[in-house]
């Protein structure tokens, strides 16, 4: 990896319970986000995931990769658009979610939260910068995130494999796609739509290839805890929510390796993720992965598959929904465009 965009907690803000948010998030947090939904997160613990993601940083310009960061913005203001209106914004922890890079290509993706609409503006700076550079910048159709993109029906029974978002307009994160040379995988969940993968399918035209893959999971949202991409031929699989296309790797030849269980506390507190967030790991090349230092087992799978282990600390980062894939998206990467299926 040569350069690499990191997240940043400052300005955070806990979202609205809104009905797309209620989807991803275990029922037992919704008190939670009735109670602080609108007001910043609390600020001991955004100090503590600031103070590691500082670090992380640090590590990352230590093992000689450019860190670019988004702009600080206060995602506490209210807003409103003709089709909604919020009492916040989120934050610019997550890049990943966001912005998906493809070659020279890098895609500002619609995303399905009303509370992350206008979390781009964080971003601009820097992709006005990657313009002038010589990227492509794009901008998929922005949802207009009226009622009609949300299923009402949604929580009328249990779960029946349904999805919160309908196919009223596109939508996607960057986070349900994992890429592969001129392989791209991707995932249907509450935040990525059959219409939002049809569009990337159109856009990308036939350099590349879409393939969808669905998992097991009652709360489908962002791939990257589920099905992570180690590099080409290497996955490391949740065992909680197996992927129901897997022959179609093993035919391929691919290695599929399934992850130990994660050993964390639940101090901090897990405000939006599962604790799978320990596969959530960020490869600087094929050899060296950044590791959360708690997580001992995983460290040791890695170990055994020839992959040298950076331990970083990001118990309070993972607070706020994610690990280290979540926290960046790179920019750059040594490589040749193969194609593997
Ligand atoms: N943003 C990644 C969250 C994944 C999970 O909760 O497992």
């Amino acid at each position: 990896m040569q350069e690499v965009i990191v997240g940043r907690v400052e300005g955070a803000t806990v979202p609205k319970l809104t009905i797309e948010v209620q989807a991803c998030i275990e029922k037992e947090l919704w008190p939670f986000y009735r109670q602080f939904g609108g007001k910043p997160y609390q600020p001991d613990i955004l100090q503590k995931a600031a103070a590691e993601i500082e670090e992380l940083c640090r590590i990352l310009e230590g093992e000689g990769v450019t860190v670019c960061r988004p702009d600080v913005v206060d995602f506490s203001k209210d807003y409103k658009t003709p089709d909604f209106e919020v009492p916040s914004g989120m934050y610019a922890a997550m890049p990943r979610d966001i912005l998906m890079v493809v070659g020279n290509e890098i895609i500002e993706t619609p995303m399905a939260w009303r509370s992350r609409f206008f979390e781009y503006t964080a971003y601009r700076s820097l992709l006005k910068e990657y313009f002038k550079r010589g990227a492509k910048w794009t901008t998929p159709p922005k949802p207009q995130m009226g009622e009609q993109l949300y299923d009402n029906s949604f929580f009328k029974e249990e779960y029946n494999g349904k999805y919160i978002t309908t196919e009223f307009e596109p939508c996607f994160d960057a986070a349900d796609f994992m890429r592969a040379g001129k392989d791209l995988f991707v995932q249907r969940s509450h935040v990525t739509n059959m219409f939002g993968i049809q569009w990337m399918k159109r856009h990308l035209g036939d350099k590349y290839n879409i393939h969808v893959l669905s998992f097991d999971d009652k709360r489908p949202m962002h791939i990257d805890a589920t099905f992570t991409m180690i590099g080409p031929g290497l996955i490391i699989a949740n065992p909680d929510k197996p992927c129901h296309q897997l022959s179609m790797f093993e035919k391929a030849g691919w290695k599929i390796v399934e992850v130990p269980r994660s050993v964390v506390s639940d101090q901090p507190p897990w405000w939006m993720s599962s604790k799978w967030l320990s596969m959530n790991v960020l490869m600087l090349d094929p050899k060296r992965v950044l590791v959360s230092s708690i997580e001992i087992p995983t460290q040791k799978m890695f170990e055994k598959l020839g992959i040298e282990c950076i331990k970083v600390d990001m118990s309070y980062a993972n607070a706020l929904g994610g690990g280290f894939h979540c926290y960046t998206t790179d920019v750059r990467r040594r490589g040749t465009l193969e194609s593997y299926f």
